[in-house]
């Protein structure tokens, strides 16, 4: 047997169509059906047929450049090619997340919008051209911003949630009134293979796709299983992807055979009409196969004997399409075979013109989309008050001026207008000094004011108000629309969020404490900061993610309540991450986050210290030291922009975040009391990215520096900001306090692990007395901070 499974499957065809008889029937008239009863014309069949074509020689293509080292992705779609109908029968306006052997549905898809070149297209992706529309060199997806195509990660279902976070969103903007950048009676596919259906995240996807329709939500979705019977080499067992999808409730289940294109199209026109006038989950269950093994790379022997191989080859879907054209007279085989041979040619001619397209050559090239900051822009959108213009929405997203349309259900119109005045006015006027959660909870009543698309989400966050009440009586004052509880199960807030930002909200999602963020974060870290990255910025899911997070509660709760882990924030590529310390700056900084997600389409975690949610007084009981005042609207903290404490002070730099401000500062007034030690506290406000020049001229100006990290030794921000100021100021003399590398334990054996005052003093003085050199006192440089005394 030939190892070269594209040879022997082209050979094949041609073979075989060469044999096929040209039947004694008459040419059918174009335009009319098929057969009696079914509604795939001649002509369209025939268009069809030839986007089968087209995938296959991309297919057979990709291979011959992997091979000359100029192709640099192999999964092909052969045996998949009956998912060409969806290409026809899903409209280009229908958000579709596709599974990486859907380039038949691609090509057929690309046909609905003049001027997309499929061939053209997807061998610049293969050949990792900046060329490429969609990525840019940066990977080879299916993607297109004309055709509605988010590009995908290669993490088999992670798509799952935002596609049904998508369909969820679809039908909300249209209860709200706001404007979508897709028709209203838009439906959302995904397609992904049969081995993914027992993912974690495909099973929650069809779960809170499930309990969201059991509600009479609606939920336009359209999940396409393109079933090829194995994943990689492991079988599906026959028939587990009917018995475990059949009776999911509230789904419709239509089966289609996807090695027919006539019995394809027809489920497919089914499922398609179905969720389009029901609203509700339907799941195309087509079945296919799998031929040329799993990618260029996986010799399918080693698995399947040659007959296996042979067998499945001989079902071979483009064999039955030609077959099908033939025998109803609507081509002939030397048509076919014509037909077939030019595209090859069309493809090798393009093959042979991308391989001296441009490739990405510099770091900055690569990153060019992957984190747009627009710093003038985002502090004008912060400090913008309600009332006054906005500037014109972000690509894909909701339209301003359907402000005067929001909608909030179930409340009358005299309730609204008394909810209203109480709510906004008390709590804008209210100017007393209050606790950071009152505060965040004023800035999220401005927030939903100010933006119309803004919809806020998580558990428990609605009536109740979150559980620690930061969310209190925003689902009162803007209705179950725009703040509601999700399900149990943060994939599925995340994909929520991702989704319903793909189609123009402006999502703020909750994860109710950090531990539970790493229960789900492969939908930020995979997903969502991803997708700027891979669609050259076409594609995006602004979004501020609120998670509750931080240890220091007395040893209340145990470790999954005072997690302390940051790393897997830290790392994601392009997250903004923001750890406020008390009330005024978590407003200023939510403001300005609101504002990057707005502008530039960022992704913003907000970790909130829950320890500090309710802390009033900071040296002495009474003393009112932690309560602030409501920044007046037109106040923002820019990113970056850190703040001193104590800036005069001149003997020690503490640098430090979050919790660890209160301890230092704390700390700071027993230095100074009882050991003369003057330090000065630097809030760095901002953990990713962080400010390391602003933090090297704090160091500088003192010559010691203490970083004080309450997240974890390894993979917390201490080792980050050491490296910046060896880089920057080796001079300086340095010491590191850091939580210890262990899950924080139940109880007072909290402060055994962390930072704690005593540890901070302790720490400071060896810094002090260990200091080899004198301190530099020149002043510190104005930098970009604001200075409390
Ligand atoms: C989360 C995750 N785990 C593992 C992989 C590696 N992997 C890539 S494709 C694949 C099999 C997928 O099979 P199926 O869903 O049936 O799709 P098919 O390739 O057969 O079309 C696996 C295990 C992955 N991409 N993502
Ligand atoms: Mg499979």
């Amino acid at each position: 047997m030939s190892l070269n499974r594209a040879e022997a499957i082209d050979r094949q065809f041609v073979e075989r169509v060469r044999s096929l008889a040209t039947p004694a029937v008459a040419q059918p008239a174009p335009d009319a059906p098929i057969r009696d009863g079914l509604c795939l014309t001649g002509r369209k069949l025939v268009e069809l047929f030839d986007a089968q074509m087209t995938c296959r020689h991309l297919d057979l293509i990709a291979r011959v450049l992997r091979g000359r080292d100029a192709g640099y992705y192999t999964i092909g779609s052969a045996g998949h090619e009956g998912n060409v109908v969806l290409g026809e029968l899903v409209r280009h306006t229908d958000p579709s997340f596709l599974h990486y052997r859907s380039g038949a549905l691609m090509a057929q898809r690309s046909r609905q919008f003049a001027g997309i070149d499929p061939i053209l297209d997807t061998l610049l992706s293969q050949a990792a051209s900046t060329d490429d529309p969609i990525a840019g060199g940066r990977h080879k997806v299916w993607g297109s911003r004309p055709l509605w195509v988010p590009p995908q990660t290669s993490t088999i279902a992670s798509h799952l949630p935002k596609a049904v976070g998508a369909a969820i969103a679809i039908g909300r903007a249209r209860r709200l009134k706001l404007e979508l950048p897709a028709p209203a009676d838009s439906i959302v596919m995904c397609s992904f293979g049969d081995a993914s259906v027992n993912h974690a995240v495909a099973q929650t996807a069809f779960n809170s796709a499930a309990w969201t329709a059991c509600q009479k939500i609606p939920v336009p979705i359209l999940f396409v299983c393109e079933d090829n019977g194995i994943g990689i080499s492991v079988r599906t067992p026959p028939g587990w992807v009917e018995t475990r999808m059949r009776n999911q409730p509230c789904f419709t289940y239509v089966p289609g055979d996807g090695l027919d294109l006539v019995e394809a199209y027809e489920a497919a026109a089914r499922a398609v009409e179905l969720c389009r006038r029901h609203r509700s989950p339907v799941f195309l269950h087509l079945r296919t196969i799998r031929m040329l093994g799993h990618a260029g790379s996986d010799v399918e022997t080693e698995y399947h004997t040659t007959a296996e191989i042979e067998e499945v080859e001989r079902r071979d879907p483009l064999l039955r399409s030609a077959q099908i054209v033939v025998e109803s007279g609507l081509m002939t085989a030397d048509e076919v075979l014509a037909r077939y041979e030019a595209i090859r040619t069309r493809a090798a001619e393009v093959a042979e013109d991308v391989v001296k397209r441009p490739k990405l050559k510099t770091a900055a090239e690569v990153m060019a989309p992957l984190a747009p900051y627009h710093a003038e822009a985002v502090h004008e959108e912060a400090t913008r008050h309600r009332g006054q213009a906005a500037r014109p929405a972000a690509a894909g997203g909701l339209r301003d001026e359907a402000t005067e349309g929001v909608a909030r259900e179930g409340i009358s119109e005299t309730e609204r207008a008394r909810r209203d005045s109480r709510t906004s006015d008390s709590r804008t006027s209210d100017a007393r000094p209050r606790h950071m959660a009152v505060l965040i909870n004023r800035a999220l009543h401005e927030a939903l004011e100010k933006y119309p698309q803004a919809i806020l989400f998580g558990e428990d966050v609605a009536k109740k108000g979150g559980v620690y009440h930061v969310t209190a009586d925003l689902w009162e004052r803007f209705g179950p629309g725009r703040v509601f509880n999700t399900l149990l199960d943060e994939t599925t807030i995340l994909g929520l969020a991702i989704g319903a930002a793909h189609v123009g909200f402006l999502s703020i999602p909750e994860i109710q404490y950090l531990a539970y963020y790493h229960n789900a974060q492969d939908q930020i870290r995979g997903e969502a900061c991803s997708l700027q990255f891979f669609s050259k910025d076409q594609f995006r899911n602004p979004m501020v993610l609120r998670i509750a997070g931080l240890a220091y509660q007395r040893g209340f709760g145990g470790h999954f309540h005072n997690d302390n882990s940051i790393a897997a924030l830290r790392d994601v590529p392009g997250l903004i991450v923001a750890a406020p310390c008390r009330g005024d700056d978590a407003v200023g900084m939510l403001r300005t986050c609101l504002a990057l997600a707005r502008i530039d389409g960022r992704v913003v975690a907000f970790v909130e210290p829950i320890a500090l949610y309710m802390t009033k007084d900071l040296h002495a009981d009474g003393d009112g030291g932690w309560l602030c005042e409501f920044p007046p609207p037109g106040e923002a903290i820019p990113l970056g922009e850190c703040c001193v404490y104590d800036e005069e002070s001149n003997d020690l730099t503490i640098v430090t975040y979050a919790n660890g401000v209160y301890l230092s500062l704390r700390a700071g007034r027993t230095l100074a009391e009882q050991h003369r030690i003057e330090a000065r506290v630097v809030d760095i406000r901002w953990l990713n990215p962080i400010n390391h020049d602003f933090i090297a001229e704090q160091a500088r100006a003192t010559g010691r520096v203490l970083v004080v990290d309450e997240c974890r030794r390894a993979g917390g921000l201490g080792e980050a900001i050491i490296a910046g100021l060896v880089q920057r100021c080796p001079e300086v003399s340095m010491s590191l306090v850091a939580a210890e590398d262990t899950y924080v334990p139940l109880g007072p054996a909290m402060r055994v692990v962390m930072p704690t005052e005593d540890r901070v003093v302790e720490a400071a003085r060896q810094v002090i007395s260990a200091g080899r050199q004198s301190a530099s006192k020149a002043k510190a440089a104005p930098g970009k901070a604001r200075a409390r005394t």
